[in-house]
């Protein structure tokens, strides 16, 4: 057994002398002369494992998952030193503590190593096996490569500007993560310990998959697949899901530290209007604020408000506002956020009682003690002039939370907070406890204010800092990043491990927040943030200014060209939104996660993902390179999105080039296909899944604006084919109560090539902006004949495109579309 340099050889490992494994509701309990651990099931797949360092379980209480939850218990059937459920058998070795979880058929999901568990004092590590063939992925927006494999990395909120592409910890702490690739399938672990943990992932010792915390809970959830796709929605259904964002949330949106005046805010609106770029929101940052203090305006700047929100509103744009967390310390200067929090004792101490005062944009400044749930309903409270004002959305930075002139950068870890929520025990903790929760009860706070405020509307909240389960009170982004083209590079990889993580909607600032970005990368940021979740283009004071238009009109161009064609894609983006509501389903996606066996394509996959797994998009590794590249799709055939047509490349294992998709038989089809790429600026490689029904709609300068026109279906024929629509209004509640519209479309293709459209009848009662529809069939060589419900429709054949475009009145009740070839 290998031993560690320092804290190992000191610490205590958990084998308790003469312990008994004992069955409890849902699992079973190893108590020794000083340990003790409980295993249960919650559901058959996820596992809640507890150890007590002095046999006394600590309060059972979690900032992530809600007692609900917490107290589900599977059906379990007691076996040897364990127990099983019906999807999983678990075993603990009453000497040392160590838990193996196999599937029914005793493959291993995840296996302890050696000293599976051992106490530094107050802290713990705990140790399993790293199989050679597994792969980690989840952590949030941590840095470095897309895999976790090899890395360690500590959880801590640190305000990070300019962070570099190793910078570690950064903004947020999400302790779980996914394990991909072992014997036993995909598997989750969600460590929940608020304090300053750490993970490494066979960075000390290749073998060892460590973890730890220097105090707080032993408290984790092994979350069993076996696919990746099921670990991240159980981790959903555990931590809670992002709820369904307005659809506005998916438009551009423009930023920029700072407009700074209410002119200046309206020639951007103008100008993004006059250039025809597509946006449905702008952004104040802090200088909108009086002497930056929250909840304040500088009047001088922004004279009206609400005018300015009336204004924009009639061009179809939305305005969201910073609010920082920090309340200005100004006593006696009718300064209510302060002065009602005062009254009511809201803002965090100091280890000498009084309240805790450090300076941050205000200046001097105190800070609201958020794990306190009266104290979050105060702050909500404060929203009410914004909301008033119309104001769509509220950003949350500097949470963390940041403090100036210190070189923590943050509280000292003797502040005292207190905690009076979550089925905690009312009480005090330290700074060091709550850390990595303060931002994300920050947002919480936000988030219940909005939804309280302004009941029947959605409440959109950016944050930067979080913790496990903050996706369910706040969309994220990644922070201060930098304007190069690894940074670049690193959003793509930072966003998908945000998505596997539970955060769905995240963002990176596009173009790069310090620095300022040159045309082409600016360029290549709107090519790929077009087909991220949420695309904000964000710049800090003093650099160059990043809108679309600053780099000339060949560089405007293309950037409107793909802001354009994420706004065609909306009904496609936004039913992908509703289904991460419903099912936790990340919507920008590692290419594995819907297509196992791409995990092991020879190609470098690290600038690849999919939006809901049928939009693929294959970047460039090195983004910025001339040099061709490789692509690599998975089995089961693609259209190039671009030109619509079947893609056609080298066959992996096949029996040469496919001619098309929807045509090809046998291995062909299921063959996995290589292409070459040669990058250029203008393009972004965009595929789409043969079998995909797509929804896309007339261009709008913003989701404000009905489409004119027909909704289109794009039918790529293949497998499964298959396509959903939802709909609803975009930004009520009302969805809740029936106000949605959803369809289920499938298609057959027949030998003939003949393909069947199938409308299934429409659910909900949401009436659409849509009269029509456009169905284009794609991979066809003539007009072919088309019918609906047996009479014949006007069919158009377009052979640069090699699609049939059929229009018909809506299907609410359902129908058939036949179009033959
Ligand atoms: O509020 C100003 C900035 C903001 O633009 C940025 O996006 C945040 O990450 N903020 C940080 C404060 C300090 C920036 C140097």
């Amino acid at each position: 057994m290998k031993k560690g340099y320092w804290l190992l050889p000191a610490m205590v490992v958990a084998a308790p002398a003469m312990a008994q494994v004992t069955p409890i509701a849902g699992g079973v309990e190893v108590r020794g002369a000083t340990a003790a651990m409980q295993v249960v099931a919650l559901t058959p797949e996820t596992l809640r494992v507890r150890i007590a360092r002095d046999g006394r379980f600590p309060e059972d209480a979690s900032w992530a998952v809600d007692s609900e939850t917490r107290k589900l218990r599977a059906a379990v059937k007691p076996g040897a030193n364990g127990f099983s459920t019906s999807a999983l058998r678990v075993v603990v070795d009453p000497r040392t503590l160590a838990l193996t979880v196999t599937d029914r058929a005793g493959k291993v999901i995840v296996a302890d190593a050696a000293q599976p568990v051992a106490f530094d004092g107050k802290g713990f590590t705990l140790r399993k096996a790293m199989p050679q063939a597994e792969h980690y992925y989840g952590l949030g927006d941590k840095t470095g490569p897309l895999d976790r494999r090899g890395g360690s990395f500590v959880d801590w909120n640190t305000d990070s500007y300019g962070f570099g592409v190793a910078t570690d910890p950064i903004y947020k702490s999400i302790p779980f993560f996914v394990a991909t690739g072992g014997a036993g399938g995909s598997y989750g672990l969600f460590l929940d310990n608020s304090w300053r943990s750490w993970f490494d992932f066979g960075h000390r010792d290749d073998d060892v998959l460590a973890m730890g915390a220097p105090d707080g809970p032993v408290d984790y959830y092994v979350i069993a697949g076996p696919t990746t796709a099921e670990v991240v929605r159980r981790y959903g259904d555990l931590t809670g899901r992002s709820p369904l964002m307005p659809q506005w949330a998916l438009g551009y949106q423009q930023s920029r530290y700072s407009y700074m005046t209410a002119t200046e805010t309206r020639a951007v609106a103008d100008r993004l209007r006059q250039e025809r770029v597509p946006t449905d929101v702008i952004w104040l940052d802090i200088d909108w604020q009086d002497r930056n203090r929250p909840f304040t305006v500088d009047t001088k700047a922004f004279p009206d408000i609400a005018g300015l929100v009336r204004d924009l509103g009639t061009q179809g744009i939305k305005l969201v506002t910073i609010t920082d967390l920090h309340v200005a310390r100004a006593p006696d200067q009718g300064y209510a956020p302060y002065d009602s929090g005062v009254a009511g004792d809201q803002f965090v101490h100091a280890a000498d009682g009084k309240t805790y005062v450090a300076p941050v944009w205000p200046g001097p400044s105190v800070f609201p003690d958020f794990t306190r749930k009266s104290t979050r309903d105060w702050y909500g409270g404060l929203f009410r002039q914004q909301v008033d004002w119309g104001i769509a959305g509220v950003w949350n930075d500097m949470n963390e939370p940041a403090i100036f002139e210190t070189p923590t950068k943050t509280m000292p870890l003797d502040t005292v907070h207190r905690i009076d929520s979550d089925g905690f025990a009312p009480r005090t903790a330290t700074h060091a406890e709550v850390h990595n929760v303060y931002g994300m009860q920050n947002t919480r706070a936000t988030y219940d204010g909005l939804r309280s405020l302004r009941p029947n509307e959605r409440a959109f909240v950016m944050t930067r800092a979080s913790y496990a389960g903050g996706q369910k009170y706040a969309v994220t982004w990644t922070g201060d990043n930098v304007s190069s083209w690894d940074h670049l590079k690193l959003s793509v990889q930072q966003l998908l491990n945000l998505g596997l993580s539970g955060f769905a909607y995240s963002a990176a600032d596009v173009g790069g927040f310090t620095g300022g970005p040159s045309a082409d990368l600016l360029t290549k940021w709107f090519e790929v943030a077009a087909f991220t979740p949420v695309f904000r283009d964000h710049s800090a004071k003093n650099t160059p200014r990043a809108e679309p238009w600053v780099d000339g009109p060949e560089h405007l161009a293309i950037r409107r060209r793909y802001v354009e064609e994420r706004y065609r894609l909306m009904p496609y983006l936004y039913g992908l939104a509703e289904l991460n509501a419903r099912s936790g389903d990340p919507i920008m996606r590692p290419v594995f996660y819907d297509y196992p066996a791409a995990a092991s394509a020879s190609c470098d996959q690290s600038m690849a993902w999919t939006l809901g797994g049928k939009l693929l998009v294959a970047g460039n590794p090195r983004p910025e390179s001339l040099q061709s590249y490789n692509i690599c799709l998975p089995a089961g055939g693609w259209y190039d999105y671009w030109s619509g047509r079947p893609v056609q490349g080298q066959v992996q294992g096949g029996d040469g080039p496919v001619q098309s998709a929807s045509q090809a038989t046998g291995a062909a089809r299921t063959a996995s296909l290589t292409l070459m790429e040669t990058p250029r600026l203008d393009r972004m490689p965009v595929f789409v899944r043969a079998g995909t029904i797509l929804p896309r709609q007339p261009l709008v300068q913003s989701t404000t604006e009905t489409p004119q026109g027909p909704l289109e279906l794009h039918v790529y024929p293949g497998p499964d084919c298959a396509g959903d629509l939802y709909f609803d209004d975009g930004h009520s509640m009302g969805f809740a109560s029936g106000d949605y519209l959803r369809q289920h479309v499938s298609c057959r293709v027949s030998g003939d090539g003949r393909v069947t459209i199938d409308f299934a009848p429409r659910e909900g009662r949401y009436a659409p902006w849509w009269t029509a529809m456009t169905v284009i069939v794609h991979d066809r060589v003539r007009e072919g004949r088309a019918t609906l419900g047996g009479r014949v429709q006007a069919a158009r054949f377009d052979p640069g495109s090699g699609t049939v475009a059929v229009t018909l009145p809506d299907q609410p009740g359902g129908g058939r579309l036949i179009v033959t070839r």
